[in-house]
């Protein structure tokens, strides 16, 4: 992941009455229980779908597929891998039953999390010829036809990687296997909101990595089991 300047959106606390609620025991309680939430926006409008015209495979793929590598709702960037950088807690993630769809000659999810010998169950429910292409450096790449009666494979990377995946049948197939450093990490829902496991009081650099808009860092901070500022803008 290459990682551009920090941009840096400070909310730390500042006002005492509302420090001390927000640090109080039941703040605490809470901010342990649910996890360190935050959003990565977009500045400005994602742009229209991209319209494939399908001219074979049409009962699989309809007339025509909408392409969106740059997606999100209500200000919010889908899709985007946010971690936290150096994170001294390696203890292995264990993401819940990823899962990456071949649905209506798309990825879905276009970008999955996965920790390393994890099992990820790759489907195919198009009833239609797909063929899952891996480009990776360290791990063994794949390369493998899903003709329609093969609806499911299980595969396993041992090594830490943002693995690009396509379709050698239908061109515009795009998508990305994330294999975690640590459990520190997530991918943002559609309005760019995230959750991460709690972290202990602390400075924390957090990463926002996108495949068509690159990575942005912001620096926040934990404090009495409360964090504040954890907002990247692309
Ligand atoms: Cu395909």
């Amino acid at each position: 992941m290459k990682a551009h300047r920090s941009v840096q959106w400070g909310l730390t606390c500042t006002v005492a009455a509302l420090c001390s609620l927000a640090s109080g025991p039941s703040a605490q309680i809470l901010a342990q229980k649910s996890g360190v939430t935050g959003r990565i926006t977009l500045s400005s409008a994602p742009p229209e779908p991209k319209i494939v015209r399908i001219t074979s495979d049409r009962k699989a793929c309809g007339s025509q597929v909408l392409v969106s590598p740059i997606e999100g709702e209500n200000g919010g960037l889908k899709n985007a891998v946010v971690r936290i950088v150096g994170m001294k807690d390696q203890s292995p993630a264990d993401f819940p039953e990823p899962v990456m769809d071949q649905l209506g000659c798309l990825f879905e999810p276009r970008v999955v999390l996965v920790a390393p010998g994890q099992q990820l169950d790759v489907l195919n429910s198009d009833g239609t010829t797909h063929n899952v292409h891996t480009t990776s450096k360290a791990n063994p790449g794949v390369n493998k036809t899903m003709p329609k009666f093969l609806t499911k494979i299980m595969l396993r990377f041992a090594e830490p990687e943002v693995i690009p995946v396509r379709c050698d049948v239908h061109a515009w197939m795009h998508g990305v296997i994330v294999v975690a450093e640590h459990r520190y990490y997530a991918v943002t829902l559609s309005d760019g909101s995230f959750t991460l496991p709690s972290l202990p009081d602390g400075v924390y650099t957090l990463e926002a990595w996108h495949p068509e808009l690159g990575a942005r860092e912001t620096t926040f901070k934990v404090s009495g089991g409360v964090a504040a500022g954890v907002h990247i803008v692309f």
